[in-house]
């Protein structure tokens, strides 16, 4: 999959045909495997239509694929399922994915730690640069580039003022690099031409700073062509958390929001949180009734200038780069562009299934959207 498939006598269709009805169905068959509408059950695709999440798992394993390759001319029709159209089989699987959005919520690394002679906290990690391929939608094999073998990579959690050391080997066929967000010493930016630059395939080098400012931050590689070097999978979350905490969420978690540009043109034709697409519509985030939800959310969205977050039956209060105490707004939705961040606090009020998804239409119907679902308290 790596490079653009190749689709006899026809013109390599972007993300932006697929939504747009007829033209689907030539893109289709350029992605390989990659199921397009059941043309004898349309009706099944109303799934992510309506977003009940539940129609979509009733065909699995390319049974529509047969459809794949069939002319159609009822452009109309095809326009009312486009956007869920590739989902024939929902979600994949987290172990087939080699990618689980859920267990990622939750996973903050904490490093190893140590006390230094001075009294402060010393964390470690080890992060290794690794080709891997994932499966991001049924049968949609995505050759990743990976911080630890996932996609995003290790969240990494620290407390300000900590020191901290990032042991970075690259086993990857490419030069990479770790550019942290934060601040620090030029020759520890993971710049190439800077300090130790670009970090050759089978070379280490470990990145030593302190954590300040506290917020969400992000890291990500910093080698050039830059959006590929990031959109293949290098990135993670970077959380460095106030000397004096946060009022103690109940279910804190991490949400980053990605893309994928499956075909090598220049747009993605896959979204998610976390990962992989449609996830969190098949196994929706656990909250419990009015108790403090806190999402530290990340954008490391390529290749389109722009995305967002927007709650259903829900208000939050949004602190931007989660870099002071106070949240900025009480919204329902905001955006973020390329390395925005910022901490999303909500209670639920009322129990039942609300829904989360980019307010971009085209990126919600490509997979970024799920729901949150709450229990009575
Ligand atoms: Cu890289």
């Amino acid at each position: 999959m790596d490079g653009t498939p190749k689709t006899e006598g026809k013109t390599m269709p972007t993300r932006r045909a697929m939504l747009s009805g007829a033209a689907a169905f030539a893109t289709v068959p350029a992605l390989a495997g990659w199921a397009p509408l059941d043309s004898k059950d349309p009706g099944q695709h109303a799934g992510h239509g309506t977003m009940s999440g539940q129609a979509a798992k009733t065909s699995t394993d390319g049974s529509s694929a047969a459809g794949a390759g069939s002319p159609r001319t009822d452009a109309g029709h095809v326009a009312n399922h486009a956007g869920h159209a590739g989902f024939a089989g929902g979600s994949v699987p987290p172990d087939r994915a080699g990618i689980d959005p859920t267990a990622v919520l939750h996973d903050f690394d904490r490093g190893k730690t140590s006390t230094l002679p001075d009294g402060r906290t010393l964390r470690e990690w080890d992060i290794v640069a690794v080709d891997k391929d994932f499966e991001i939608a049924p049968g949609v094999t995505f050759p990743g580039w990976s911080y630890n073998g996932r996609i995003p990579g290790p969240t990494l959690w620290a407390q300000e003022g900590d020191a901290l050391r990032i042991h970075f080997t690259n086993a990857g066929a490419h030069p990479h690099t770790i550019h942290f967000h934060g601040i620090h010493r030029a020759e520890m930016d993971g710049t190439p031409g800077i300090g130790a630059g670009s970090i050759a395939p089978g070379q280490s080098f470990t990145y030593e700073f302190d954590a300040t400012p506290f917020g969400t931050h992000l890291y990500h590689c910093h080698q050039s062509p830059l959006a590929p070097h990031i959109a293949k999978g290098l990135y993670g979350g970077f959380i460095i958390e106030p000397k004096e905490g946060r009022l103690k969420a109940d279910n804190e978690m991490v949400m980053v929001m990605n893309g994928y540009n499956t075909d090598g043109g220049d747009d993605n034709e896959f979204y998610s949180v976390n990962g992989l697409p449609f996830h969190f519509m098949d196994f929706p985030v656990q909250v419990k009734q009015n108790e403090l939800v806190r999402i530290h959310l990340i954008n490391v969205l390529e290749y389109d200038p722009i995305n967002s977050f927007h709650v259903h039956g829900n208000f939050f209060h949004y602190y931007p780069t989660g870099t002071l105490l106070t949240p900025s707004e009480f919204t329902d939705t905001i955006s973020q562009v390329q390395g925005q961040r910022g901490i999303v606090e909500l209670r639920f009020p009322y129990p039942g299934k609300y829904m989360f998804h980019a307010h971009k239409t085209e990126f919600a119907e490509l997979g970024w959207m799920g729901f949150f679902e709450v229990s009575p308290s």
